[in-house]
């Protein structure tokens, strides 16, 4: 077992050598290109790698900006359209390098959907799909009942969630169904990809998400409930994940789980279908049974660890969005007239309409409605269209105030800042696909944009990506293979200004700009774990993007 130095972890993390921040991923010829600077200064350069100046410009003060705390300046290089690859420079300043060229985030889209197979659980990684950073099988045994220790069962499987271990259902059946979306709307973006995994006779995205569903399935008790999660009593420590070896529980149903897998479940059904008949009714047959659950348990269900538990608890409040979430995909997936009077019932509670995980997932109904090949209800689809059209506006009106133009305020700076800036992306997305709102592409674009190094700490959040990049996520096989890289393609929480965790703390001063909250740092879980929810909305928004820039 590797020893791990903790003293090593918890240095000081690498401070960025430039001082102007692109998308160190690249620019489609087309985008609106923009790099941002907090220094004061006219003019900028574009140079090509032998130093010749590819275009100039003047620079545009953008005000000061209250997330980061910076006086921001932009230098605009949009009419740049020549594939190649570029730094800018402004007073003796420099930017990371980047790519601007029809392909430049093909190789983002397959690390990021890589990284699902890496976090596999109960599976060899081996070096012909893993490369270096392939391990033994983890956690092949059987589970218990936390409820009843004398009952076993199989719960192996799945992808582990996050840093840590754990498998929940509710975090799962997100981020499978935003990776069905992805695949459904933009399948040309899929079926031509290899991620270099063993192969099935789907394409690379459905096969990974299978690994998944396989092991959701597994949840499913006799009744139709479905078990919240399975982990061990407390979270590993940092040891590689065939080395622990803790005795794991199933954990009790809640209706949360209950309802995102009956969603999840029907969704793929109508996904699966063309591929596999039987896996598609084996899916379509667990998602009724699910919804008869949902039927015959009415109130809510919530769960909370219970003593002598801290692995993960994903509670929440209430069960409208996920209720509403599943009818909608029941009712997509087999037009039952009985499904839509439930959904519409569910839809008179009070939840947001246009939210995307991994708890709120209104949106995620709300999709499904909108995608629905059966007949629709008019003033169902108008309550969506204006959910989405208000949201819209509002996340316009902050983007507008934010000198690095993303609608991040400073509540947005929350443990996993970055999955609500992709699902929000997400949302602009679909402001374009579902509503034809053409303004949005550009907003989902500046999204992607600060996620990969056009932000105020210039660091691109995504492992393996970029010049000056995440390197240290909370990621347990990450911290203890050895390997100086990261695991490639996995999405930092980044910038949470509530300094969750006691590393945080010690790290970053009370008053940090709320966009200043993060730290390279493996030990800070509250600003640098992955999770699988974080991830699949960043596949999306790379794929609509992808799509979008089809020729
Ligand atoms: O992503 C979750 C975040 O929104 C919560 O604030 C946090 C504390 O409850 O928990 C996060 O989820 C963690 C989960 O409980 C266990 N696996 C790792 C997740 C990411 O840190
Ligand atoms: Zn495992």
């Amino acid at each position: 077992m590797t020893m791990i130095n903790y003293e090593a972890l918890a240095v000081a993390n690498p401070v960025t050598p430039f001082s102007i921040f692109v998308n160190q991923a690249g620019y489609y010829p087309d985008a609106v290109k923009k790099a941002y600077m907090a220094f004061s200064c006219e003019d900028f350069e574009v140079l090509d790698l032998c130093g010749n100046v590819k275009y100039s410009g003047k620079t545009v003060y953008a005000g000061p900006d209250e997330t980061s705390g910076d006086d921001v300046w932009v230098a605009d290089f949009t009419p740049l359209k020549d594939s190649g690859r570029y730094c800018i420079r402004a007073n003796g300043n420099t930017s990371a390098m980047f790519n601007i060229g029809r392909h430049i985030y093909d190789d983002v889209l397959c690390k990021t959907l890589k990284a699902f197979y890496y976090l596999r659980c109960g599976q060899e990684l081996t070096e012909e799909y893993a490369l270096l950073w392939h391990h033994a099988k983890c956690h092949t045994d059987l589970s218990k009942l936390w409820e009843d220790a004398d009952v076993s069962m199989d719960a192996t499987g799945g992808w582990h969630d996050a840093g840590d271990y754990g498998k929940y259902v509710t975090a799962g059946s997100v981020a499978c169904a935003q990776l069905l979306y992805a695949y459904k709307l933009f399948p040309d973006v899929f079926n031509t990809i290899n991620i270099n995994i063993p192969k099935a006779k789907t394409p690379d995205i459905l096969t990974e998400v299978r690994y998944e569903l396989e092991w959701l399935l597994k949840m499913q008790n006799s009744e139709g409930g479905v078990y919240h999660k399975v982990t061990t009593k407390m979270h590993a420590p940092f040891i590689m994940p065939e080395d622990d070896h803790e005795q794991m529980y199933v954990f009790p149903v809640s209706s949360m789980a209950c309802a995102d897998f009956a969603a999840v479940c029907a969704l793929a059904a109508t996904i699966y279908e063309v591929y596999d008949k039987d896996f598609s009714d084996k899916l379509i047959a667990a998602a009724k049974k699910s919804a008869a659950w949902l039927d015959a348990h009415p109130d809510f269900l919530g769960f909370s660890n219970p003593d002598g538990c801290n692995t993960g608890e994903y509670g929440e409040r209430n069960d409208y969005s996920n209720r509403f979430w599943a009818y909608c995909e029941l009712y997509s997936a087999t037009g039952e007239s009985s499904y839509h009077d439930k959904l519409i019932h569910a839809s008179a509670m009070d939840f947001p309409l246009t939210e995307f995980g991994y708890s709120e997932i209104g949106a995620l109904g709300a999709v499904s409605y909108m995608l629905c090949k059966y007949t629709r209800d008019p003033s169902m689809e108008d309550k969506i269209r204006g959910a989405f059209n208000w949201r819209i506006n509002d996340l316009k009106n902050t983007a507008a105030t934010c000198g690095y133009d993303v609608a991040m305020g400073e509540h947005d700076y929350y443990w996993g800042s970055n999955m609500g800036l992709m699902t929000k992306a997400m949302v602009f997305a679909m402001g374009d696909v579902l509503f034809d709102d053409h303004s949005c592409v550009e907003l989902a674009t500046s999204h992607l944009h600060y996620l990969l190094g056009a932000n105020a700490l210039g660091i691109c959040y995504v492992t393996g990506v970029g010049e000056f990049r995440v390197n240290n996520p909370h990621l347990r096989p990450t911290v203890c293979d050895g390997i100086g890289e990261s695991i490639p393609g996995m999405v930092a929480g980044g910038p949470n200004r509530n300094l969750s965790d006691p590393i945080a703390k010690n790290l970053l001063r009370e008053g940090t700009p709320p966009m200043k909250c993060y730290a390279d740092n493996a030990l800070s879980y509250s600003l640098n774990e992955i999770t699988i929810y974080w991830n699949s909305p960043a596949v999306f928004v790379l794929a609509y993007l992808l799509n979008h820039n089809i020729t």
